[in-house]
Formats: C-alpha cells, sequence, structure tokens
C-alpha cells in the first residue's frame, strides 16, 4: 500500500471532523423521524450514564450538579471529535481504515442504541443512516485517484488527494498538474503565486482547494441536516400542545394559604417555587417529548380491571389541587434539590380503587416515556394523603422538564420511589417481584423522606457587618409537619426560631431568627428540625445513599 504520508495529519484531521460532523448530522436527521432520543450522542450518554457505577454518578451530581448532564454530553463529543479526527489519519493512509475505524464507531452506537431500555428496531436506523454518510463522505473527501502525469512529472502513478470533484471538474487538481508542467501560467501578471507543488513532491500533495470545497460541502450538509432534524423532532409541536392545554378549575381546591406562610425575606426561598427556579432531577438527556394527543396512562398488573386513561380522560376527572414540597433523596444536607409548588391533579388512590387493586399488591411500578421506573409503596398511595396525577404545577400545565403531560406527585416520599414524571404506565406488582431503576443501584427500594432544615441566610462563607442579623431558611418533615425549628451558634445554647405557617403538613415551612448578635470574629451557625411525631433531626452525619443525607445544615460566617 502506498504510504500518504504526504498528507498533512491537519488536513486529515479536518476531513474526519466534517465527516463526523456529516454522520451525526445525518443520524439526528434520521432520529428526527424515529425519535428523537434515538440520537446516538444521547443513546451513547444514557448507556454511560447507566453503566457508570453509583459513586460516579454521585460524584458527577454533587461536582458538576444540574449541569452533569451538559457535562456528560460535552464530554461524549468531545471523545468524538477526538475520535473522528483520528479517523480522518486512518482514512489518510488508506480508505479501508476510516471505513473500518466508522464501522467499529458504528457498532458502539449501534450496542447503545438497541440496549436502551425503550428501543425498538427502528433505533438502529440513526446509527446505520450516520455510519453510511460518514462512509461517503470520507470516500468523497479522501480519494486516491489516478492522475495521468504528463512526461515531467515522473511516471504514472496512482496518488491521492483530498477533495470533492472529479477529474475535469472546477476543483480537479489542475494547479498541481500544470504546476508541474508549465508553472508560469499560474502565475498571472508575475505575481507570486501559492507555492507550487515540484515534480515528484505532487505524489504527496493534496488539493487545498478541493479540501476546502469538500469540507465546506460537509459542514453545509451537517448544518442543513442538523435543523431539519431539530424540526423533526417534534418539539415545537408538543410546545404547542403545551401552551393549548385548557386547565379545568380544580374541583377540589387547596387549602388557602395561611397570610405569613412566606415570611418575604430576601434571600430567604420563597414559600412556593417559580417553576424556571425548581430544581430538576432526571436520568433523561433530553426530556422525553410527549404529546397530550397520543399520552394514555396504562394500569395494569395486580388488578381486576385494567385501565387506559387519555389525556382527556384524566382532564374530565374531579381535579385536586395540593401543595406539596418535592425533594430529591441526593439532596446533601444544605443541598438545592428540593422545591415547593401548587400542583393539580387526579387522585391516584381513586383511579388505582376503580381499577382494583389486588390485596396482595404492594408495590405500584410507574414507567415513564422514556424507561425509567419507580417504585412507590401502595399502601402510602391508597392512605387519604393528596397523592396525585398531576398535569399542572403553580398554575401552569407541567412544563416539560417537570414531565409533560402528566406525572406523579406523592407527599412525603423522595422523588425517585414516587415523583415520575411523563409516566405513561403503572404496573400494580409487589417488591419481591420487580425493581425499580434506582434499586439494583444502590438506593434503597422504599424512600420516605427525612425530616430536615437548611440554613438559607446567611449564606456560607458570608462576610457580615457585626450587629443584629437574620438567620432564616426552611425545613420539611412532609406528610407529618414541622413543629419546631432550633439554631445555635458556635455550639452555644439552642434557640427557638420562629417558625411560619404552613397550610398542611405536606410542605417546606421557613423559619427565622432575627436577634442574632454578630460579634466580629468567625462564626458557625447549625440548625436542627423536630417534626410533629416529635423526632428532633439527628446530628449523625450519613450520606445521600442509600435512602437520604441526615445530619445538621451548619454554615460559617466572619463578622468584621
Ligand atoms: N421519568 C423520570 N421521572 C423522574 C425521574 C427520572 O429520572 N425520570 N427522577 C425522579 C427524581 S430522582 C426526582 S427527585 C424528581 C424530581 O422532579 P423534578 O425534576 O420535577 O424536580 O423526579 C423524579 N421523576
Ligand atoms: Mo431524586
Amino acid at each position: 500500500m502506498e504510504s500518504y504520508r504526504g498528507v498533512p495529519a491537519w488536513a486529515a484531521a479536518l476531513v474526519g471532523l466534517v465527516t463526523g460532523a456529516v454522520a451525526l448530522g445525518v443520524s439526528w436527521l434520521v432520529a428526527g423521524f424515529v425519535r428523537a432520543s434515538a440520537f446516538p450522542v444521547l443513546t451513547v450518554g444514557d448507556a454511560l450514564v447507566d453503566l457508570s457505577p453509583s459513586w460516579l454518578k454521585e460524584w458527577a451530581i454533587r461536582t458538576f450538579g444540574e449541569a452533569d448532564k451538559a457535562v456528560l454530553l460535552s464530554g461524549v463529543l468531545v471523545v468524538l471529535a477526538a475520535l473522528a479526527a483520528g479517523t480522518g489519519i486512518l482514512a489518510s493512509r488508506d480508505l479501508r481504515y476510516g471505513h473500518a475505524a466508522l464501522a467499529a464507531l458504528g457498532a458502539i452506537g449501534l450496542a447503545a442504541a438497541l440496549t436502551r431500555p425503550e428501543a425498538g428496531p427502528a433505533d438502529a436506523l440513526p446509527v446505520l443512516a450516520g455510519v453510511a454518510a460518514g462512509m461517503v463522505s470520507l470516500s468523497r473527501l479522501v480519494r486516491p485517484r489516478t492522475v495521468r502525469r504528463s512526461a515531467a512529472s515522473g511516471p504514472d502513478a496512482p496518488r491521492p488527494w483530498f477533495g470533492l470533484g472529479t477529474e475535469t471538474g472546477p476543483t480537479a487538481p489542475r494547479s498541481v498538474e500544470e504546476a508541474g508542467t508549465e508553472p508560469e501560467a499560474r502565475t498571472p501578471g508575475g505575481v507570486a503565486a501559492p507555492p507550487v507543488m515540484r515534480a515528484g513532491e505532487d505524489l504527496r500533495s493534496f488539493d487545498r482547494r478541493g479540501l476546502l470545497t469538500g469540507l465546506l460541502g460537509g459542514v453545509v450538509v451537517a448544518g442543513a441536516t442538523g435543523v431539519a432534524g431539530r424540526l423533526l423532532s417534534g418539539s415545537a409541536e408538543v410546545d404547542a400542545a403545551r401552551v393549548g392545554v385548557a386547565l379545568p378549575p380544580p374541583a377540589l381546591p387547596a387549602r388557602p394559604v395561611p397570610a405569613g406562610s412566606d415570611l418575604k425575606i430576601r434571600g430567604l426561598s420563597p414559600f412556593f417555587t417559580p417553576n424556571r427556579d425548581f430544581y430538576r432531577v432526571d436520568t433523561a438527556l433530553i426530556v422525553p417529548r410527549v404529546d397530550p394527543g397520543d399520552w394514555t396512562l396504562k394500569i395494569h398488573g395486580m388488578v381486576d380491571r385494567p385501565v387506559e386513561l387519555t389525556f382527556a380522560d384524566l382532564m374530565k376527572r374531579p381535579l385536586v389541587e395540593a401543595d406539596v414540597t418535592l425533594c430529591c433523596v441526593s439532596n446533601e444536607v444544605g443541598g438545592p434539590y428540593i422545591g415547593n409548588a401548587r400542583w393539580l391533579g387526579a387522585r391516584l388512590a381513586d383511579i388505582l380503587r376503580e381499577a382494583g387493586v389486588h390485596r396482595d399488591a404492594d408495590m405500584l411500578l410507574s414507567v415513564s416515556a422514556d424507561g425509567w421506573t419507580c417504585g412507590t409503596p401502595a399502601d402510602v398511595v391508597m392512605d387519604g394523603r393528596d397523592a396525585l396525577l398531576a398535569i399542572a404545577m403553580n398554575g401552569e400545565a407541567l412544563p416539560v422538564d417537570h414531565g409533560f403531560p402528566a406525572r406523579q406527585v406523592v407527599p412525603g416520599l423522595y422523588g425517585y420511589v414516587s415523583a415520575t414524571k411523563w409516566v405513561t404506565e403503572i404496573k400494580v406488582t409487589r417488591f419481591d417481584r420487580d425493581e425499580a431503576y434506582w434499586t439494583p443501584r444502590g438506593w434503597a427500594a422504599k424512600g420516605p423522606i427525612k425530616t430536615q432544615s437548611r440554613i438559607d441566610l446567611p449564606k456560607a462563607g458570608a462576610n457580615l457587618r457585626p450587629g443584629r442579623t437574620v438567620i432564616a431558611g426552611v425545613a420539611w418533615a412532609q406528610h407529618k409537619g414541622v413543629d419546631a425549628v432550633e439554631v445555635r451558634v458556635d455550639e452555644g445554647k439552642w434557640r427557638q426560631a420562629r417558625l411560619a405557617e404552613a397550610p398542611t403538613a405536606d410542605t417546606w415551612r421557613q423559619w427565622v431568627l432575627d436577634d442574632w448578635d454578630a460579634t466580629p470574629g468567625r462564626h458557625t451557625i447549625q440548625v436542627r428540625a423536630t417534626d410533629a411525631t416529635g423526632y428532633t433531626q439527628t446530628s449523625a452525619v450519613a450520606p445521600v445513599a442509600p435512602d437520604g443525607a441526615t445530619g445538621w445544615h451548619t454554615v460559617e460566617v466572619t463578622v468584621g
């Protein structure tokens, strides 16, 4: 095999990158037809999330917070870019090596696409189309060609060149050919021409203009397919459908929020968390876009009468409004993964009763449109609390990020065992027969929320002026209720904070201590809550896994 060392590595790498972009553009376009989340970058990212050990996931959440997905996807793209550049370099040696590299990448993509829990055979199409497009792009950009040489150029020899076009086309390597024979012709008016190749050298040369044209063509293909894919993925339609949802009035409005539930202190979490500020935790790299017109909820398993509800059915049911504070089991002590909202939805217990749940069933295994699963204790959902199949959040249809068109909300349980977003299925079953997504990954099968409290003010590390200083925060013990919050400074005496009102035991309560006299120096502020069962938060520090963190939130400040 002839060596093409003369092709600069940067050009070969560029060819590889553009080929990668063409492959991804075409595969994104096809994913637009099949299913947006079948896009290989996403399926590979999803597979990495599934394959990574719990400690790595926890580290990623701790380190990157809600940016963890963006970081993961950027990582996948950077690695892909490096592999694409390498593919270009291989292809500049021998096109077959390049094709083999693309096929190997395609195999990884196929494995990722077809092992997704929600995958069907059609999920192979975006990868196959992308690999095919990449191969075409690579063959067109790296094409060993036989160019007849004039006598001055030496013996006929096959030689490679980069670039699109045909031998007689506008980008054919005329300059190389002609340069070898009559360089003057390429130098009109005696102006210095770009460096020309000499006979013998041109064997290892490439055509810059052809390369540029080819690369531009590739970029245009990648861009056009990318845009078309975005339009096809249907996100615009779902957004429109969401805006078009006319929320029915609640049959059972929420308990009036007592005056004084929100102390309106600057820097303190407001009683209701606005939707745009509400934390988001899920395994979806791009959120499922579910058209309410196509949505159904199937209830099956250990029931007398399986049920299938449409969105219209759901909207016709008597809807209950409830204020519920949702929080995540992976919230560290003092962490941000908690928010309070007004939800509107149908009572899950009523729907389940209509289906006729068998006596020996104890688990509701809910499934979301992207295949994520969640196991909720049936007795908790049936015990009369406001366990909802929710369609609205703070007065608007659920935001897509928060589960549009429908999600579960169960007061008192961490989100991973209760709050399935984009829910499409509830299988009535038993904990000793079925396992939900997080259980084999090191998290407890059941996850009642632990009583907790957080200092919002002053912020950790704050520099404060001496004198009277407000200490304030939130405390929660969903479905039990918070009875007391105590604060201490520098391990001194615990002092009772003033508690704000709360409409029910299902929301957090704000608290404030507004007469701390801050003296110059460094100080440590701690908080602990007592719930309505009489339990006071333990000082023992437990990590978030397997069933939620414990310990007192502690904040250090400097006064000076
Ligand atoms: N479909 C789906 N629903 C899900 C999850 C998920 O990964 N996928 N994560 C759960 C977890 S761990 C939490 S804490 C809540 C968070 O809900 P939010 O993103 O609306 O705040 O959603 C729950 N519902
Ligand atoms: Mo969570």
